[in-house]
This record gives structure tokens, sequence and C-alpha cells, in this order.
């Protein structure tokens, strides 16, 4: 999916959806960007710098370039094996809190032009960006605010050096779907000899809002993600994983009743959403496929396997966040072999699960149907299109649809979910089954369905008549797929 395609889907869903006679939305409503960004779901981050060469996690800032040496850099072959795990983007830490830049920047002499990897000509932005675009990836930065190698961090005049490295980012490696904003901020570091403990106020230092106006212009399609959005929210833990409840709107707080913003967040709040939020700021699940950020030797025993990925997929995109998978670099600058092949296998389970709808075969009933109009009718749960819904008159806030099938169906995975430019409407549904001519009996129960609502049954499930019941809505309910998934 290219951007433009992306962008465009997102404008014509918006536009059918909103089409004459549709429910008029409700709450609070997802932006074309954030529109654009639910249809990801799945992207990943390389962390990639001089902590790979020195094994820390968070270098100090006072690292020698010349330890940076990928001599076999393979940025195709990194990108190929996200592609294969079904990642839609790669996001990257173009500088991490040590203040390494992996690209030339002309702000300071901490890059890559000073290491003699590629005699200071390398640009790792350039060439992540570029085998992205090559294989259809979507490409996004990951700029730390901290920076433990800056003499100026701490004072103000980090804050314009910050947003011209901003600047050098978002004009000269082509289009970037997504900036990713850290929340750990300051403390001790090299600054430039003085190695010191330097502490800002997070609420004052960085002036926030004039950066997220600088990627407003630079990137207008871009969505910002931090602790506190605005476009997007961090869960509010490194696990993967959203809450059992988790709804795209919040009304976001401080750790201690304060405004949110980067690095002061209720996060019990970021999990969870709030019903009926006052912001459209749906949640992304980051985490590592290691036990740390960076490519260390002493953990190539501890990749996740294909098992912990799926459940890591259930519990974030199947509760209606995204997942943003870490996947980093070794040393010679490729994936590891074992990080490698669980990717693969993590995206062929995907791939084979989801590769037929079984709900497609059922004929369908609905309880009500809006205006009695075929454009609301439950067909569209079918059709494998975001863009098309089922809905009903604006009095009917609990309403059915029953699956009735020609031969008893073999499932264990349920996928709904919400026709998003209408808001968040749901609060909660029912799936019973039944056989012919019996009794219905409940197979599951969920509150939150938002961009997509996954559902494992505990054992496979063989029956010939599915329901699927909205007990609660906030305002008439819109639907736009249903479907039913054997895995593997
Ligand atoms: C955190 C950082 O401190 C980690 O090193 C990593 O980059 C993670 C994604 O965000 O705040
Ligand atoms: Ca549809």
């Amino acid at each position: 999916m290219t951007r433009r395609t992306l962008l465009l889907s997102a404008s014509i869903a918006t536009a059918q959806l909103r089409q004459s006679g549709a429910p008029a939305p409700y709450g609070a409503l997802p932006s074309s960007r954030q529109l654009n960004w639910h249809r990801l779901e799945t992207y990943s981050f390389l962390h990639f710098t001089v902590n790979t060469f020195t094994g820390r996690e968070w270098g100090e800032g006072d690292e020698d370039p010349n330890i940076f040496r990928p001599e076999a850099f393979e940025p195709d072959s990194i990108v190929s094996t996200l592609k294969q795990a079904g990642m839609r983007g790669v996001i990257l830490t173009c500088k991490h809190h040590d203040g390494f830049c992996l690209w030339p920047t002309a702000t300071t002499a901490h890059s890559i032009r000073s290491s003699s990897w590629r005699n200071g000509k390398g640009d790792i932005v350039r060439d992540i960006s570029e085998a992205a675009r090559r294989h259809g990836l979507l490409f996004g930065v990951y700029l730390s605010p901290w920076d433990r190698n800056n003499p100026t961090y701490g004072t103000p005049a980090y804050i314009p050096l910050y947003r011209r490295q901003l600047t050098e980012l978002l004009t000269n490696y082509g289009p970037i779907f997504e900036v990713w904003f850290d929340g750990a901020n300051g403390g001790t570091g090299y600054y430039g000899g003085a190695r010191e403990k330097r502490t800002i106020d997070k609420s004052t230092y960085y002036d926030w809002k004039n950066t997220w106006a600088l990627v407003r212009k630079l990137q207008p399609d871009a969505v910002i993600f931090s602790d506190a959005g605005p476009d997007i929210r961090w869960i509010g833990n490194e696990k993967g994983f959203a809450a059992p409840t988790c709804w795209e709107t919040v009304t976001p707080r401080g750790e201690h009743g304060g405004p949110a913003v980067p690095g002061d967040i209720d996060t019990q709040r970021s999990i969870a959403g709030t019903v009926d939020g006052a912001e459209w700021m749906p949640p992304e699940c980051d985490v590592s496929i290691r036990p740390g950020w960076f490519w260390h030797a002493n953990e190539n025993q501890k990749v996740r396997t294909p098992d912990d990925l799926m459940d890591l997929y259930f519990k974030s995109v199947g509760r209606g966040a995204s997942l943003l998978l870490n996947v980093p670099p070794d040393r010679r600058g490729q994936i590891f072999e074992t990080d490698a092949a669980s990717l693969r296998e993590f995206g062929q389970r995907r791939e084979a699960m989801f590769k037929t709808n079984l709900g497609a075969k059922a004929k369908l009933t609905a309880s009500n149907i809006r205006a009695n109009d075929p454009r609301f009718g439950p067909a569209n749960l079918l059709d494998d299109n975001r863009d098309t819904y089922w809905a009903t008159n604006d009095n009917v806030r609990t309403a059915e649809v029953t699956f009735e099938f020609p031969a008893p169906v073999t499932f264990d995975v349920i996928r709904i979910r919400e026709a998003l430019p209408l808001g968040q409407r749901i609060r909660a549904v029912a799936i019973d089954v039944a056989a012919k001519g019996g009794k219905w009996t409940p197979l599951a129960k969920e509150n939150s369905i938002g961009n997509c609502r996954l559902i494992r049954t505990e054992s496979k499930i063989n029956a010939p008549r599915v329901r699927l019941s909205i007990t609660e809505a906030a305002a008439s309910p819109a639907l736009s797929e249903f479907g039913l998934f054997l895995s593997a």
C-alpha cells in the first residue's frame, strides 16, 4: 500500500461513510491521518546505534563515532524480512538518547559523518528509508528529545537545534508516516564533557506545541506519537499489550491528575483509554522482540517465538491498538537469524489465518436495517471493505445479525470492526452459537470494538449458526466488518 493509496482510501472512506442518510457521527472522531494509520495495524521499530556495538541500552553520549561499524549492513534484507512479517511500516531510531545521529546532520559533529565507516559518507536514514520505499513499507522517524551528548542540552539553545534536526529528517527523506517522540527525559550524561546531571521541566522545556506545529508544516500527513498524543498515544507499558477493554478515545491526564505531557501521563488511563473520551487518540503498543531495545549477543537465546508474537498481536491489534514491534539489527547490520525466522513465521501464520473469511458463505438476517436501505445492509459486513457498513435506525441501539451456514463452519477466531469515521459507538457485544433448530449458547462477550476486535475461542467451534448481538451502544451501531477464521 503506498501512502497515496492510503490517503485516497481514507478520504473515500470518510466520504462514503458519511453518505446521505448515514448515521450522524458520534463523539470524538478520527482525522484522515488517523484513519490512514488505523489501516496499518502492524509496523516495526529498528533500534540501531552505538549501543549495538557497546552492549548498552542507554549510551552516555561519550561514545567514539568510530565504534559504529556495521560491516555487512543490508537495508534491503532488513526491510524485506519485516515485510515477510506483515509489517506495513518501519520507524528508525535516527538519534537515541546518546545523541549519535545516523545521518550526516549539519547540527553536530556527533554523527555518522565522524565515523570511519564508509569514510564518513554513510547515511543509515537514507538507506533504510529508500529500502522501505522499494519494498512498499512506510517510513517513520524516532528522534530522541533527550540528548546525552549535546553540550546545550538542558539550556534554551538546545530546542532550536533539536528542531533543525527534525527539519532535516522531515525534509530530506521523503514522506514520513509517523514521528515518534520519546518520553524519557533528562538525567546524567556526557553533555560535551560536563559529565553532570541535567534535569528539565517536562511540561515547559520542549515547548511541544511548536515542535508539533513544525511536523504538521513539513509532513502534514504524518501522525505524531508521544505519551500524550496528539495523534497516537503510548499504551503506557513496554510489554506490548492493551487492556482487554480499550477505547480509541481518551481524556489524557498526567500521573498526578495534572495535564498530560510526554514523560508525565497516567498510564492506567493510557492502557484502557476513556469511554466517551474527549479526544480520538488511539493507542500504539511498542514492544521488543528481545528483552532489550538494542541487539545484544547475550540475548540471542531470548528472542520471542512465533507463539509469543501471535499472543502480542491478539493483545494489541486485537484490542483496537497497533503493534509497533521492535527488531534490532545486529553488529553486521542485519536481522539476526533467530529473529528473522520468528518474524517470517509470525507473518505466515497471520496470512494463513486471515486468507479466508469463513463467515462469507453465510445467509444473513439482521434485526434492523437502517431505513431498510441495502446501502446499510448486513452484507456490508462480509465484503472485505472497511468503507461499507451495516447500520440501524437512529433509535435502535441494540441489534443482532444471524449468520446461517449451509454446513457447520469451524473457526476459532472472530474479527469485528466498527465504522470508524462515525466514532466509537458500541459499548458491548455478545457472540452466540447454535445447532440447527437448537438453542443459542453464549460464546463470548466484549465491550470495546473500535478498529479491530479479535476474539480467540478456547477451542475450535463447529456450528451452523452464529449470532452477533450489539447489547449496548451510545448511538445506533455501525459495523463495517465481521469475520470468522481458523488459526493454523
Ligand atoms: C524508551 C527509551 O528509553 C528506550 O530506550 C526505547 O527507545 C523505547 C522505545 O522508549 O522511552
Ligand atoms: Ca464492509
